[in-house]
């Protein structure tokens, strides 16, 4: 997977990307990131990439011929590639759309600041526009920082545990059951019996029933569209019965 982002804030972006999982992983050359720097495509000695808006009001736009010079100067590379543009009025990203987009060779994400870019350069470039949740933030680097973890995570061999990206959270949209490791006793409380028992299939039961459980308690939104047997579905039932008593 090769990850390429125009920014006006490459080492933030390229400082935070190579840290812990993905510094590894770009080690290992599974993934990679190309940072280029919208400001290196000025067209003014004064290397300013932003005017004020057509039509009045606060703030300032993104000009439209530098962003599009920093696409051209890696769309050949990057063939193909959709171009994600971070804004709060993209779709919410979420961990359906983050699988769709680990499917891909080479992803662009562009990240604007100030107001925003020239609406011309968008419609010419951008094919995906991404949200990462409802609030503002002050640039798309952040955003495109949580997109590339997500989505870099589910790069076959980028987790050394290559089982470990299906059974977290999330997958069949139920929420990750807890964990526990030693000591056994910790503060008066004891790791639950059956996880010491050694009996495999009854601890796989007992956690599919904690993430319905946490499920339901935490995230109730998240069980219309899980993935649930018939067993399951008798077993939520029953919770939820129980809890209305
Ligand atoms: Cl993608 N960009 C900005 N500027 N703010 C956001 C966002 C993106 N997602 C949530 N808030």
């Amino acid at each position: 997977m090769n990850f390429y982002i125009l920014t006006l804030f490459p080492e933030m972006v390229e400082d935070t990307f190579h840290t812990s999982i993905m510094k590894r992983a770009a080690e290992k050359e599974l993934i990679s990131l190309t940072a280029v720097n919208i400001r290196d495509f000025s067209e003014n000695k004064h290397l300013k990439v932003d005017d004020y808006p057509y039509g009045g009001g606060a703030g300032m736009v993104m000009q439209p011929g530098p962003v599009y010079s920093a696409y051209e100067s890696i769309k050949e590379k990057a063939k193909g590639a959709r171009v994600v543009y971070m804004t709060p009025q993209g779709k919410v990203f979420n961990q359906k759309m983050a699988e769709e987009f680990a499917k891909e060779e080479n992803l662009i994400f562009l990240c604007g600041h100030y107001e925003g870019i020239d609406e011309r350069v968008l419609e010419e470039i951008v094919t995906d526009e991404v949200s990462i949740g409802d609030y503002v933030l002050t640039g798309g680097e952040l955003p495109s920082l949580v997109m590339m973890d997500a989505i870099g995570r589910l790069v076959p061999g980028v987790l050394n545990n290559d089982v470990s990206a299906e059974i977290e959270s999330f997958h069949d949209n139920l929420l990750e059951y807890p964990q526990y490791t030693r000591p056994v006793t910790f503060h008066d409380k004891e790791v639950p019996e059956v996880l010491r028992s050694g009996h495999h299939g009854n601890v796989e039961k007992w956690r599919r029933e904690q993430s319905i459980i946490r499920t339901l308690k935490k995230r109730p939104d998240l069980l219309a569209d899980a993935n649930l047997t018939k067993k399951e579905k008798q077993f939520l039932e029953n919770l939820k019965r129980e809890n209305n008593k």
